[in-house]
């Protein structure tokens, strides 16, 4: 998927053109992965462009920051800022948000603390990441020969640049076998979660989603839904989910920021369900939709306005 250019990026406490945001060849994090990023959706409402749990985004910026080890140069108050000014200067009503904080330029040795840590947010036109043939009708996915990166070598709760090695492996097997997408199962054997999406599944109307501790991201959406289920009604629990509860489940879905509310219709060659996007799939990605787009009531406190 390509990246549609916007005017500016902003870098450092300050917007410089899209074509002039750039990073020098010995900059630590392109060499060893230590960074830590976040996606963020801003999306159109009726009453303006509206970014979706943009302080909940930061938060965990600073959490994943906090979990590494690195010492972020702004506070969150100071990137929620920086957000609504990169949206709002670009002129953008609907886009994906991509702040990063890196160590720059300044030493080679694995040891990043001489480095300076840089932080930059761009943001651009994004369509939904798994396509919207994959939204309406679901997606495809291989369960992974990778299993996902466990705490005692990476720390799964962090978006740390390094963690993405694990999930651009998983994804490419997954496409080069012929699937849209992967599944990671965890140390245990269990299924942990996609390479940038959690897994939700559907069991006789009662909603099942890993707990964080099965080594999946704490995800926003995956939050955003298990709170809209509860308030519909719709049972949810945290509880670990084995390969075989996935392959019997009625069925299932990914959620995420860039693939918002995608129905899994195949794992591995085997149908979910009736193959299709499942009853209350349906009914939480129309729910997700209308909220984030400012249409249903209730929700404007998720709704940070540029
Ligand atoms: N798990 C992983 C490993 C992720 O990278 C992501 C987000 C999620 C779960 C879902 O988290 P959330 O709901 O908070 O977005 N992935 C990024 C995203 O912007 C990057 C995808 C390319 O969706």
């Amino acid at each position: 998927m390509s990246i549609n250019p916007t005017k500016f990026i902003w870098m450092d406490g300050k917007l410089v053109p899209w074509e002039e945001a750039k990073v020098h060849l010995l900059t630590h994090t392109l060499h060893y992965g230590y960074g830590v990023f976040e996606g963020i959706r801003c999306y159109r409402t009726p009453t303006g462009p509206a970014v979706f749990r943009l302080r909940d985004h930061m938060l965990r910026l600073q959490h994943s920051a906090d979990i590494v080890g690195m010492k972020l140069p702004y506070t969150v108050e100071e990137l929620v800022e920086a957000v609504k000014l990169t949206v709002r200067e670009n002129g953008l009503e609907e886009c994906y948000i991509r702040p990063i904080a890196y160590c720059g330029y300044g030493v080679m040795g694995l040891n990043p603390r001489g480095a300076p840590v840089r932080v930059a947010v761009a943001a651009w036109q994004w369509g939904t990441y798994l396509g919207e043939e994959g939204l309406r009708n679901g997606v495809r996915v291989k369960i992974s020969p990778y299993r996902r990166i466990h705490p005692s070598v990476l720390p799964p709760q962090a978006k740390l640049v390094a963690n993405y090695a694990n999930s651009i492996l998983a994804k490419l097997d997954a496409v080069d076998s012929g699937y849209d997408e992967a599944l990671m199962l965890n140390f245990s054997g269990n299924v942990s979660e996609g390479p940038g999406e959690n897994l939700f599944i559907v069991e006789k109307g009662v909603l099942v989603t890993p707990p964080v501790s099965e080594c999946a991201l704490p995800g926003i959406t995956r939050d955003s839904i298990l709170q809209l289920a509860r308030r519909e009604g719709i049972p949810a629990r945290e509880e670990p989910v084995s390969l075989e509860r996935l392959y019997e489940a009625d069925e299932a879905f990914f959620t995420g920021t860039a693939a918002e509310v995608t129905p899994i219709r195949e794992v591995g060659d085997r149908p979910i369900g009736n193959g299709r996007r499942g009853r209350i799939t349906a009914r939480l990605q129309e729910l997700y939709f209308r909220v984030v787009r400012g249409e249903e009531e209730g929700y404007e406190h998720w709704l940070e306005r540029v």
